[in-house]
């Protein structure tokens, strides 16, 4: 990675909050990929290293589009793309290789051990970012070295995963969705609970289970999922293994089958990403395939009832009524009708969802919310990263630049890089050092509109009595240039 020139029109106060989101990527590179913290995650995943692109094109765009490309390492004869393509280190992960012992099954692209399932295809998304930073032939051959196994990897979802043709895709696993431990997904998953692990539950002993984690040695257990919850996703893991990872034999067991609502929204959004990409590229798509990208974006509709968008069980057909962020995340998909979009931006910025900063992962009034505890509650920059730019192509550039400034807000009170954020407090959670909190900073620092959106943080600090981001009065109402805002 380069050493990233300072940015000139940035306050020397955000220019010092730049530089530590640049020591933690330097921290946390690993060559050509970067783990997404310094113990916790020691491997690369796949839609950490998309952000983290998305934050190196500012930096070392060369850099970016290898971190990109090295995710097709990792990729499996049947086009999928692992969730986790395991490091050469010493492995102290707790969902290492031998818990998967997927060599046995397959050969990846490389050669390098990785996990059975996949995770948000966010892989176009970064590669047009990155590709807006490289100079024509550079993105050319970018986008010509990536698309056959771009192509393969969405043609793996379409098929594999949508056996039954009804165009949305199915998850075999929570941690697919990446948001591992999110109401829905854990209530989908407890059919599939370890005997023991239901007993020592009843008996009232399910802490007897911590002291055999590794995560929590890492990570207070509270800011985790319980122990209950983790052992029952090793569970999950354990069928699949014995499935040999095939969606034909997985749909006979009793792992949860998902049509995860922001997994599938995230998907549409790279569909049309692939579409640019290969027209930039000369390349022609299977025509299978874009049939299957159009049925996909017809079949979000599906998943609205009511107020939201949920995510539906692939084998009852019915709809998980658990509310979460992810029921948002068809706005990032741009599959929302009109008439939906006030009521969606009017709910995720309400107390539920955003009580002091938000958007939370689950709404405050949840029996399950618990602020400062993984999927079950805190803010993720990620997500918000996704709601805002979503609303900015819906022309709802007020609400995103209020999400933009949340996060601003958010990183600069403590100066650090969390994982995520209590909505309660704003306090940091989770692991520290934590790369795409560093990336999507540095994304949202290089923005055209950041004295705009450091001005409405700094409302927002006023508002809520703390201290906000730094240098944020310097970008005041006055010296602004007139807004064009249609939010
Ligand atoms: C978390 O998930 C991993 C399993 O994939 C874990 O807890 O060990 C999630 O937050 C996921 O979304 C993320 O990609 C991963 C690495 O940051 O950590």
């Amino acid at each position: 990675m380069s050493t990233g020139t300072s940015v000139p029109t940035l306050p020397s106060d955000l220019q010092d909050l730049r530089a530590t989101a640049l020591e933690v990527l330097r921290g946390n590179d690993l060559g050509d990929v970067t783990r997404p913290s310094p113990t916790l995650y020691p491997h690369q995943w796949l839609w950490d290293s998309c952000f983290i692109a998305i934050g190196l094109r500012h930096v070392d765009p060369a850099r970016a589009a290898a971190e990109v490309l090295s995710l097709l390492r990792g990729q499996w004869p049947n086009g999928m793309i692992p969730h986790v393509i395991f490091a050469e280190v010493d492995d102290f992960y707790h969902a290492g290789p031998q818990r998967w012992r997927c060599d046995r099954y397959v050969v990846t692209a490389s050669g390098a051990q990785s996990t059975g399932i996949t995770q948000p295809p966010m892989i176009a998304e970064a590669a047009v970012r990155v590709g807006e930073m490289l100079d024509p032939k550079a993105r050319i051959d970018f986008y010509r070295a990536l698309l056959p196994g771009l192509i393969r990897f969405h043609e793996f979802l379409h098929t594999e995963r949508d056996p039954d043709d009804e165009g949305l895709v199915t998850l075999v696993h929570s941690w697919e969705s990446g948001m591992d431990n999110t109401p829905p997904w854990m209530e989908a998953t407890l059919p599939i609970t370890p005997r023991r692990v239901k007993v020592l539950r009843r008996l009232g002993t399910a802490e007897a289970l911590d002291a055999l984690r590794r995560d929590a040695k890492e990570v207070p257990a509270e800011e985790r999922l319980t122990s209950a919850d983790l052992f029952t996703l090793y569970r999950v893991v354990r069928e699949l293994r014995r499935s040999c990872y095939s969606f034909r034999n997985i749909r006979e067991t009793e792992v949860p089958l998902v049509q995860d609502v922001a997994f599938n929204a995230i998907l549409v959004r790279a569909n049309d990403h692939l579409v640019e990409i290969a027209a930039e590229a000369g390349v022609k798509l299977p025509k299978r395939l874009t049939r299957s990208m159009r049925r996909c974006r017809e079949a979000m509709e599906q998943l609205w009832s009511q107020s939201t968008y949920f995510s539906r069980d692939f084998r009852t057909g019915e709809l998980l009524r658990h509310e979460t962020v992810g029921g948002f995340l068809p706005l990032y998909a741009g599959v929302v009708p009109e008439e939906r979009i006030d009521g969606l931006v009017k709910a995720m910025t309400s107390p539920r969802y955003w009580p002091r900063y938000g958007v939370a992962s689950v709404p405050a009034d949840d029996p399950a919310f618990l602020p400062r505890c993984y999927w079950q509650g805190p803010v993720w920059v990620n997500i918000n990263w996704l709601l805002a730019d979503g609303l900015e192509r819906y022309g709802r550039l007020e609400a995103a630049r209020e999400l933009r400034a949340n996060v601003l807000n958010l990183i600069s009170s403590s100066g650090q890089m969390f994982e995520y954020y209590s909505p309660l407090d704003g306090t940091g959670a989770g692991s520290n050092s934590f790369s795409w909190t560093a990336a999507l900073l540095l994304d949202l620092l290089a923005r055209p509109d950041l004295p705009e959106i450091q001005a409405v943080a700094a409302r927002a600090a006023d508002r809520l009595g703390t201290t906000g981001v730094p240098g944020a009065r310097r970008a005041t109402d006055e010296d602004r240039p007139a807004a064009a805002d249609a939010g």
